[in-house]
């Protein structure tokens, strides 16, 4: 189950990753210690995220399958869904702003949750223990 609290522990690769997203070095700088924590709650095909970082508090509402937006911290706006397949939550997310695609997964791996992030051939993750 996702369901719980997740703090953030580590991350590889969000530095280039958010460059090539447009993120300048110094909001990257930031991004780098943003104490990310999200909560999450499963109810069947229901999603409830609580978002909490050094940049701001945001409850993000989703069906699986069904298409919502999400706003990044510097305003960029996405557009996509969720789908479970097996025992890996993938996203579809495409920029408003330029119609490319990030792709992104959360899977348990261990004790951790591991969200992996992908936008024009780069990749990232970011690494969470429960807290
Ligand atoms: C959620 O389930 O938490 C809400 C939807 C998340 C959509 C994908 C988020 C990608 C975030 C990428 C960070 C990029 C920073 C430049």
């Amino acid at each position: 189950t996702f369901n719980g609290t997740w703090k953030i522990d580590r991350s590889e690769n969000y530095d280039k990753f958010m460059e090539k997203m447009g993120v300048n070095l110094v909001k990257r700088k930031l991004a780098a210690h943003d104490n990310l924590k999200i909560i999450l709650e499963q109810t069947g095909d229901k999603f409830v995220v609580k978002e909490t970082s050094a940049f701001r508090t945001l409850d993000i509402e989703f069906t699986l399958g069904v298409t919502f937006e999400y706003s990044l911290a510097d305003g960029t706006m996405l557009s996509g869904s969720w789908v479970i397949e097996g025992d890996t939550l993938k996203g579809i997310f495409t920029r408003k702003d330029n119609g490319n695609v990030l792709t992104t997964t959360r899977t348990i791996v261990g004790d951790e949750l591991v969200q992996s992030y992908s936008y024009e051939g780069v990749e990232a993750k970011r690494i969470f223990k429960r807290g």
